[in-house]
């Protein structure tokens, strides 16, 4: 039986990013290659057989990016992006988040399903200046490759530019038996794409490159490296992408179209594999794919590219024949019944730019959208109303839990949205209805991920309630959070302005 592969991006073409009009197309790096940066492992302070403790510092520091100056740039561990956290299934976690920016933060982990809103560490938990956090949670979920970003909002897509990104990578028996390559750096490779400007003396600019449609730089970033090349030593490599930019979509694909095999999206792996040409990702989408370099001669070089740019050039060496060839059925997914009583609620995304909204509202700290009972199944149909010119694929993602996709418009979903996912684009004019139940208590932000959009509004909250445990949230207010920022930069509350506050501003509302 031959496998059908999929040769098209499947989003629509009309919406990509390219047809923007503020887009910043991707320009090959100029500069000498270098080898991809892989992120260390970070070492836990302690472990035992059930527990495993870990500090994760948010700090400033400087990075050689370009030849010449360093850059200013933040990061978890580390002056940029992060270092990669495992998360064993099973195992309690007890993590330190350090704060040693001289701003306020929060250290949200994107995917992961632990109980909002403090330990989740969105908008509701600021880790001031010189402060720590204390969070504990049960790994309780499968196997799959998250994120950790930082989430005060409205500073939240500053904050992810300035570097605030890192990889934390959930594992479990289940995965373990599967014949993927997981030699992390050797055969097992993270690759957060970004993209970023650099002004004079090689510095990032966020103000300066201000967009509230998304903030984005025409050179590609991959895993904190410019014009990265990776050596190839073995036949197959596994691929854990992130589209880590602040509004770039990425439509992937190899030189001579190599085909690839997805075997894993958002929230872990996928029933069965995908074969695929080419790939979209859209903000803050993961997938996990693996390449087969066996029809390659050693010597020769394999690119990865997103539209026409070179992303990463894959060095091919001589490697071990390697037969291994995948099952047609990976992983069970379990799919909870619906009956015609099952609840549908619908979630609207509107609006370009500064106009950006859900449900006709921008987002506020202190007000809670909706509610859901933990464990009650519902459908969510998460429409996007935007068709101006062509309109913008609106990556819709939830806090706190990972949602089924059952279909777009009433049409199958995409091949490779089968699995969980926690963040899916959506077209304009089209309606993705999910499948979402959430398993822990709490608020949860449910967002547009292009990251502008939700600092400007395109945002909104759930609390997943237990009717017999009844819980109060503090909630973060504007007045504490400008009051707080202000006093770290040193001026008056009246004199401070944060990226996202403009889109509230240009619409006469208040944050
Ligand atoms: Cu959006």
């Amino acid at each position: 039986m031959t496998k059908s592969i999929n040769t098209d991006y499947f989003f629509d073409e009309p919406a990509f990013n390219t047809h923007d009009g503020g887009y910043v197309p991707l320009e090959e790096p100029q500069t000498p290659q270098q080898p991809l940066r892989i992120p260390p492992l970070l070492k836990p302070d302690k472990e035992t057989a059930t527990d495993t403790y870990y500090t994760v510092e948010a700090q400033a520091g400087e990075t050689q990016l370009l030849p010449g100056k360093k850059t200013k740039t933040w990061g978890y561990n580390g002056s940029l992006l992060g270092q990669t956290i495992v998360f064993p299934k099973g195992k309690t976690m007890h993590i330190d988040l350090k704060n040693s920016l001289p701003e306020l933060t929060t250290f949200h982990w994107h995917g992961l399903n632990v109980p909002g809103p403090y330990t989740d560490g969105g908008c509701h938990a600021p880790v001031y200046p010189g402060q720590t956090r204390h969070i504990d949670f049960k790994v309780d979920q499968p196997a799959a490759t998250l994120w950790l970003h930082a989430h005060p909002c409205p500073s939240t897509a500053e904050q992810v530019w300035r570097g605030l990104a890192g990889l934390a990578l959930v594992t479990d028996e289940q995965e373990a038996k599967l014949p993927f390559p997981r030699n992390y750096g050797v055969d097992d490779i993270p690759l957060v794409l970004q993209d970023r400007r650099f002004h004079e003396d090689n510095q990032w600019d966020y103000n300066a490159d201000y967009d509230p449609d998304g903030v984005q730089g025409p050179t590609p970033m991959i895993n904190g490296t410019i014009n990265p090349y990776f050596d190839v030593t073995t036949q197959r490599i596994r691929l854990r992408i992130l589209d880590g930019a602040n509004r770039r979509e990425w439509r992937l694909h190899f030189s001579d179209d190599l085909p690839f095999t997805q075997v894993a999206s958002d929230g872990g792996v996928m029933p069965e594999p995908v074969e695929f040409t080419h790939l979209m990702l859209t903000c803050a989408e993961r997938a996990e794919i693996i390449v087969d370099f066996g029809k390659v001669t050693p010597g020769h070089t394999v690119t990865l590219y997103s539209d026409d740019v070179p992303l990463v050039r894959f060095r091919v060496h001589d490697f071990a024949t390697d037969t291994t060839t995948l099952p047609e059925h990976l992983v069970d997914i379990p799919d909870p019944e619906v009956t015609p009583d099952t609840p549908i609620r619908k979630v609207v995304m509107s609006g370009m730019d500064e106009e950006v909204m859900i449900d006709g509202k921008k987002f506020e700290m202190q007000r809670i959208d909706a509610k859901q009972k933990v464990g009650n199944v519902e459908l969510w149909d998460v429409t996007n109303t935007n068709d101006m010119d062509g309109g913008m694929v609106h990556p819709f993602h939830m806090h706190g839990t990972q949602f089924l996709v059952v279909s777009r418009n009433g049409k199958a979903p995409y091949p490779n949205e089968h699995g969980f996912k926690d963040t899916v684009g959506v077209n304009p004019g089209e309606t993705v209805r999910l499948k979402v139940w959430f398993e822990h208590t709490g608020v949860y932000m449910y967002h547009c991920h292009i990251i502008e959009h939700e600092d400007g509004g395109m945002m909104a909250q759930i609390e997943a309630y237990d009717p017999d445990h009844p819980q109060t949230y503090k909630l973060m207010d504007m007045d504490t959070l400008m009051n707080a920022v202000a006093k770290e930069r040193g001026i008056a509350v009246k004199d401070l302005h944060l990226a996202g506050m403009s889109s509230y501003e240009k619409m006469g509302m208040k944050m």
